[in-house]
């Protein structure tokens, strides 16, 4: 046969094969190349911060910078994570007003669009239609998922995820149709001014410490939620999950590594287990400001139904229900190995 015919054949048996194995289109990864420049610069910026913060920033502009990271920090944790994706707590008005100002100094997108990515992700875990896919790898769920345009299943099954509470929230649709505007004024320039008239630091550092470094660090200890803490730690509560507990991405992300927890009851206003504020300083700020009504209805977890999860398909690290644990029956402990054995099966 002519070697054309047998290519021509060939590519014919292979649109076939694509039309009987699967309905879809097959998806092919697209880079919008903007993204990868404006990331690559922002890092080169942040290099040079972090530079500039060991030979001749003021201490104070350090200290400034850490301040906003965290205040950032709790716009997305204590904002759009805990109250306006999860709603495991409510706010009174000035509440949400302090963490939408908040929201916008960490420029992560709006409320809006990083709630409704975050209910695909959890209801979509680790598939196509999660944005951080982590079965696509570590990069890819760290910061890889911004450098190219979404998988058609996010938008797909993300076109399910109900909205309506966030549609009906002012403060939340305030914020989303004025982004364009304050996010640049609020990340990206108020934040210059107070090193400079306050104590008199220079723009540069005042710039490229406060503003830039402080935007990319306060980037990627959220991002390790999504990649470390979908990789690394013990898995208590599920272990049929990635997501795991990760003391270190918990420090850096303000109380949100506990994922394994998170994952499994994510409408507990501490997403962790843990009653203290050790490693969950999110926590501490709601308890603050429930402690004079401005955070109320705050939503738990009974010890009761977080046992029986643990002992069900936790894989036996868990400090009190794990299987070290000395005060557990023989009749528990039985009953638990037998129920994750079945599971294994
Ligand atoms: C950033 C976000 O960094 C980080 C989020 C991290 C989440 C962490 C979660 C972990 C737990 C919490 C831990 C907190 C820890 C905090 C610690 C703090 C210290 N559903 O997006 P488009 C549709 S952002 C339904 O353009 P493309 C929709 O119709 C960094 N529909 O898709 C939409 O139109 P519209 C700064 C959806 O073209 C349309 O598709 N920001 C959904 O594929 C187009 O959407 C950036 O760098 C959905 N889920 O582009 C921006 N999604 O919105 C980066 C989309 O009008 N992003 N649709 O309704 C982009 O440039 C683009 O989104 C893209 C994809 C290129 C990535
Ligand atoms: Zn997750
Ligand atoms: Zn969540």
């Amino acid at each position: 046969m002519a070697p054309n015919v047998t290519a021509a054949l060939t590519t014919l048996c292979e649109e076939d094969l694509a039309k009987t194995t699967s309905s879809k289109p097959v998806y092919k990864r697209e880079i919008v190349w903007f993204n990868v420049a404006v990331f690559s610069l922002l890092h080169i910026g942040a290099l040079y911060g972090a530079y500039l913060m060991f030979s001749s920033a003021k201490l104070l502009t350090t200290f400034y910078a850490f301040v906003l990271y965290m205040c950032s920090g709790i716009g997305i944790t204590a904002g759009a994570h805990r109250l306006w994706s999860h709603r495991s707590y409510k706010a009174k008005l000035p509440l949400k007003i302090i963490l939408m100002i908040f929201n916008t100094l960490a420029f992560q997108n709006s409320i809006y669009e990083w709630s409704r990515d975050h209910r695909v992700h959890h209801k979509y875990s680790e598939t196509d239609a999660d944005p951080h896919n982590a079965t696509r790898g570590f990069f890819f769920s760290h910061v890889g998922w911004l450098l190219c345009k979404k998988h058609p299943d996010v938008k797909e099954k993300g076109k399910g995820i109900d909205m309506s509470d966030l549609e009906a929230d002012p403060v939340v649709a305030f914020q989303k149709k004025h982004y364009k505007f304050l996010m640049p004024l609020i990340c990206f320039i108020l934040p210059a001014f107070a090193p400079v008239y306050f104590w008199g630091e220079s723009w540069n550092n005042s710039y490229f410490v406060a503003v830039i470094l402080r935007y990319v660090w306060t980037l990627h200890m959220t991002w390790l939620v999504n990649s470390a803490a979908h990789f690394f730690g013990g898995k208590p509560y599920d272990k049929y999950m990635n997501p795991s507990e990760n003391v270190m991405v918990a420090w850096g992300a303000l109380g949100e590594g506990w994922h394994n927890y998170h994952h499994v009851f994510p409408w507990d206003y501490k997403a962790a287990e843990l009653g203290k504020y050790w490693g969950n300083s999110t926590t501490a700020f709601i308890d603050f400001f429930a402690s004079f009504g401005w955070a109320y209805d705050t939503k738990v977890v009974s010890t009761e139904l977080i046992r029986q999860r643990v002992t069900r398909t936790g894989d036996g690290t868990h400090p009190l229900w794990g299987w070290g644990d000395k005060d557990q029956t023989p009749d528990e402990r039985d009953a638990a190995l037998i129920t994750n054995h079945l599971h294994t099966q």
